[in-house]
């Protein structure tokens, strides 16, 4: 089983896709974009930055506890993630350099994940602080916590739709992991995956219009985790990644073209990066640690879709 597994219960959450800026047709390895992620390389889990080709893997966090599940903020400016060196978890703010580390929750439950609405003034997360996992939203600042999920089962890694009008999670509610959707508010919860196999982990495509998230398959009694994407309404779910390994944590790249995510499939976990049809899959870390997670840098959009001047 994988690292990232081991970090929760079990592990359902989603990463953040921020930036809404379509278009680019780019192809190759974005080697301007900057991946958050996060790895074991060095003591524990701890937050790393990377070029989008892999090169200068930089840490951000030092790993004196386990920091994790890194989230991009809309301006590139700063990365939510989630540590636990409080003695439980938190979800913490950092400058994109990684300085000036924040507790923004504050609290003896556990919170956890971070996606940044796409105007980033509010953060959605996770807290068991009722008894179980559910989805809250906050200020940016940690302030004004809302709580948009009150299902006994378990609502995890909530992620903005790039419009801001809606949220994808994860929720077991069902009786088995389904990828759900609901309103900015917390309105019209409905399964959108829908499909007795376990389904977690979503991130939107830049224009909205799909969503990438991972099924578990089954072969010989192992689990085989893989990714798929389908259209945002659920319609014609389509299988990306086909390996043994476990394939997971996908991540759409600003300009549409790539999706990030992280396989076992040489050995240990490694991030690779794909081409949106699941072809041309690349190993980015080549580390012997667990490299999990990727995150894009909404900015990355600025350095490789040239053509496309109207975002900020
Ligand atoms: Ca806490
Ligand atoms: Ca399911
Ligand atoms: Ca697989
Ligand atoms: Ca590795």
């Amino acid at each position: 089983m994988q690292r990232w597994l081991k970090l929760g219960a079990a592990a359902i959450a989603a990463v953040a896709l921020l930036a809404a800026c379509g278009g680019g047709e780019e192809s190759g390895t974005l080697p301007d974009a900057t991946i958050a992620f996060f790895s074991d390389r060095d003591t524990n889990f701890a937050v790393y930055v990377m070029k989008g080709d892999g090169s200068e893997q930089v840490g951000l966090t030092n790993g004196q506890a386990r920091d994790y599940w890194p989230s991009w903020s809309p301006d590139g400016s700063k990365i939510a993630f989630t540590s636990e060196r409080d003695g439980n978890r938190e979800v913490y703010v950092m400058n994109a350099d990684g300085s000036d580390q924040t507790n923004l929750t504050n609290s003896p439950a556990r919170e956890s994940w971070a996606s940044w609405s796409p105007d980033g003034s509010k953060i959605a997360y996770v807290s068991n602080s009722d008894g179980n996992d559910d989805v809250y939203v906050m200020n940016a600042d940690g302030s004004g916590s809302v709580k948009l999920t009150s299902d006994p089962a378990s609502d995890r890694g909530p992620v903005w739709s790039p419009d801001g009008s809606r949220i994808t999670f994860t929720s077991e509610r069902d009786g088995n992991a389904e990828i759900y959707m609901m309103n900015a508010d917390g309105s019209d919860q409905t399964n959108v995956s829908n499909d007795p196999a376990w389904e977690y982990w979503s991130a939107w495509s830049p224009d909205g219009s799909k969503i990438v998230f991972v099924r578990r398959l089954e072969a010989n009694g192992e689990a085989n985790d893989e990714i798929y994407v389908m259209n945002a309404d659920g319609s014609n779910p389509t299988r990306l990644t086909d390996n043994p390994a476990l394939d997971t944590t996908p991540a759409w790249s600003p300009d549409g073209s790539k999706i990030g995510f992280s396989s076992e499939r040489d050995g240990n976990d490694e991030i690779y990066l794909m081409n949106a049809d699941g072809s041309d899959p690349t190993n980015l870390t080549k580390n012997a640690a667990s490299d999990s997670g990727p995150s894009w840098s909404p900015r990355a959009a600025s350095s490789t879709t040239p053509a496309d001047g109207d975002h900020p």
